[in-house]
């Protein structure tokens, strides 16, 4: 019972890394050149692909040469919110953005506002200043507090939906303090302690319906409550994966990536490598949608349903896939030490 946690802790920040890492270097295409590409690399010998051959590979179910998959801006902040909690055992703005600061590496591709407010905070001005300020003072609405969340899910796997939705807004607000950007990582934080949820209660099919239920319980805003409608709808007509893409949206924007995320895990939530493709093909913000949809799948099944040659092609020096994996078992340990189990 306690492995099997501790296995889903660590799948949600593998996956996140997994689905960051293969969907990074085809970030920004559209969905029809997605198909039309993974169509002609599926049939191309490994080393003729023009682009990020490595990882594509991954993609296509190639070889990978271990080490090759690098991950993004989306990891990286991952890893802060992991560690912002196992040094605090809940989310302090303050810390967390100190945590987001120290980890920054400006050349992970961050958000045009993102990169703004973190370099602020890297040069020492107050936390809660530069988040506040930047778009003109209507604060992000980027996905880039929903792309990071997983870990916390994680943590209150089990906590009411009231404890969720606070912790995930404290956590957003370092760096996105729109409401649009906050309610598209509470969408993500109740989708990945949902699924964990359904998981340690023993479910071996996800019961979709129960964890849109689920989800839907703590969303308050009405542009995510009709793009959860049209989840819902598209789990029943399943139309072809360009027209989710079209009408979901697979933007920089959290309204237009978020709900593509939760439908690629509730369309494919049986297999994670099957999500995690499906979510990359979906073409726009590939690796951030496949790194919200990794992060659900994770926590459904545990990291051990990661492909090995996945594991093994993650970037693995500091802060790689070794260092994530003891990150999410101290994840583990400090949450069950909450409990007062651990
Ligand atoms: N930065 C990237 N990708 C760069 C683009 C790659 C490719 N060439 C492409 O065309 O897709 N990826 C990373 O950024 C995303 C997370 O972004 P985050 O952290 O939310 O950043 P930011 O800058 O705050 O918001 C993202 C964009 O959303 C628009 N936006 C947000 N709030 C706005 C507001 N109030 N008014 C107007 N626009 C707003 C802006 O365009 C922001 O730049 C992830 O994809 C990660 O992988
Ligand atoms: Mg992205």
């Amino acid at each position: 019972m306690e492995d099997s946690l501790k296995d889903r802790f660590v799948g949600v920040l593998l996956a996140t890394m997994v689905g960051d890492a293969i969907g990074m270097p085809v970030e920004g295409w559209d969905c029809l050149r997605m198909a039309e590409q993974l169509d002609k690399l599926r049939y191309l010998p490994r080393g003729e692909q023009e682009l990020a051959t490595a990882v594509l590979g991954l993609v296509t179910g190639g070889k990978v040469e271990p080490g090759q998959a690098r991950y993004s801006d989306d990891t990286q902040m991952a890893i802060g919110i992991a560690q912002a909690l196992v040094d605090d055992g809940e989310i302090i703005p303050e810390h967390l953005a100190r945590h987001f600061a120290k980890n920054f590496q400006p050349w992970r591709g961050y958000g045009p506002g993102a990169y703004g407010v973190l370099d602020a905070l890297k040069q020492g001005r107050p936390w809660d200043e530069p988040a506040r300020q930047v778009f003109g003072g209507q604060g992000s609405y980027g996905n880039g507090a929903a792309m990071r969340v997983g870990p916390l899910g994680a943590f209150y796997w089990d906590a009411d939906v009231a404890v969720i939705r606070e912790a995930t807004r404290l956590s957003s607000l370092p760096t996105h303090t729109h409401k649009h950007g906050i309610e598209g990582a509470v969408v993500v934080a109740l989708a990945v302690a949902g699924a964990l949820r359904q998981a340690m209660a023993g479910a071996e099919e996800l019961d979709v319906a129960a964890l849109l239920g689920f989800v839907r319980s703590g969303v308050t805003d009405e542009v995510y409550l009709k793009k959860l409608d049209q989840v819902e709808d598209f789990l029943a007509a399943e139309p072809e994966p360009c027209v989710v893409a079209a009408r979901l949206g697979t933007d920089l924007a959290a309204t237009l990536s978020v709900p593509a995320a939760l439908f690629a895990f509730l369309s494919r939530w049986d297999s994670l490598p099957d999500c995690l493709l499906y979510a990359v093909s979906l073409g726009g913000d590939a690796d951030t949608i496949a790194a919200m949809a990794g992060a659900m799948a994770g926590a459904f099944h545990g990291a051990a349903a990661i492909p090995e040659n996945w594991l093994a092609a993650l970037e693995n020096g500091p802060q790689g896939r070794d260092f994530a994996v003891t990150l999410a078992g101290q994840l583990y340990a400090r949450r069950q030490g909450n409990l007062g189990v651990g």
